[in-house]
């Protein structure tokens, strides 16, 4: 029978893919269709991260964190905003009762939790929420026209996910301060220059840059790629001797692992490995 582009863009595509979204896009991409793919889509409002489209992040997550054939997630926005930041209509009439009460925004969240690789692809504006969206992926790349910011205090508050926290780390205390104090914005140059992204490509290019590098990490093993993202994040959280404690621990249980074997066979071999992810 006959199906137009748009039935399938519209109607199928979603349903294939295991849902219908309204203010997100979601597809796998790359050439082995292995790197999830979701694009913030409320250019309307500049992405503002409303509660629904945080809902619909999380479920995407869910989705490939279980997909096989996933072996990395690329999140981005558009290219004017990647994110402005929670929505600030939704929260104007908040109460603390409401937000203390029924955990406000506590969800987001999930975006950390993943096991799998998460890129973000940041053109345009990254504020507040939108920062802190970014700064729970694992790696972050830029386009040139890239703004960082964590203007909360404007607003009289202040970030909310890891922003005071995740932003010190990423940059040092002297710019972390400036840009919470001040609500200043910083450029993709110094984001790089400063260490909170590894990567500055033309606007243009972004999208598939980062897409390249998480097919670079989906051709790895899935498995032992979770032991090292497990291994760098408890650079975050453990102390120098736990932390390599731990990671010594889960070297040592690649050993357990095919796709360990597999890899020092082939380079013995001199031929690519072929990871199972087991
Ligand atoms: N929330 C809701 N709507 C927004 C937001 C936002 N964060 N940002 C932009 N918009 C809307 C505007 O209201 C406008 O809508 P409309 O046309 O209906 O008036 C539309 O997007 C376009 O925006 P502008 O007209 O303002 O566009 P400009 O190009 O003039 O300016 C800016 C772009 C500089 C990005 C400007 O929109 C801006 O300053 N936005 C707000 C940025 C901000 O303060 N972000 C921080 C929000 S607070 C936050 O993120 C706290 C996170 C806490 C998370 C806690 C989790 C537990």
């Amino acid at each position: 029978f006959f199906v137009t582009l748009r039935m399938w863009r519209v109607v199928l595509k979603p349903l294939v893919l295991g849902g219908q979204y309204e203010y997100i896009l979601v597809e796998k991409r790359g050439e082995n269709k292995n790197v999830g793919f979701i694009q913030l889509n409320r250019p309307k409002a500049l992405n503002a991260l409303c509660d629904g489209l945080m809902k619909e992040v999380g479920q995407a997550l869910d989705a490939f964190e279980v997909d096989k054939e996933v072996g990395a997630i690329v999140i981005t926005g558009s290219d004017r905003a990647f994110a402005a930041g929670a929505d600030i209509k939704e929260m104007q009439n908040r109460t603390f009762q409401e937000c203390y009460g029924g955990n406000f925004l506590a969800h987001w969240n999930r975006v950390s939790t993943v096991r799998k690789p998460v890129i973000a692809a940041v053109n345009g504006f990254a504020l507040g929420g939108g920062c802190e969206l970014a700064m729970m992926c694992d790696i972050i790349y830029a386009g040139e026209k890239a703004q960082f910011g964590q203007p909360e205090i404007l607003l009289g508050t202040i970030p909310g996910a890891g922003g005071t926290q995740r932003l010190t780390r990423a940059v040092g205390k002297s710019l972390a301060m400036e840009m919470v104090l001040t609500g200043d914005r910083i450029s993709a140059q110094e984001a790089k220059q400063s260490g909170l992204v590894s990567k500055i490509c033309p606007v243009d290019q972004l999208v598939s840059e980062a897409v390249k590098c998480g097919e670079k990490i989906a051709s790895n093993s899935k498995l032992v790629s979770a032991m090292a993202k497990e291994a760098v994040n408890a650079a975050f959280e453990l102390t120098l001797a736990e932390g390599n404690h731990l990671e010594k621990r889960l070297f040592h249980a690649t050993f357990a692992t095919n796709d360990r074997k597999e890899g020092m066979t082939a380079f013995v071999e001199k031929r690519k490995a072929s990871f199972q992810d087991d």
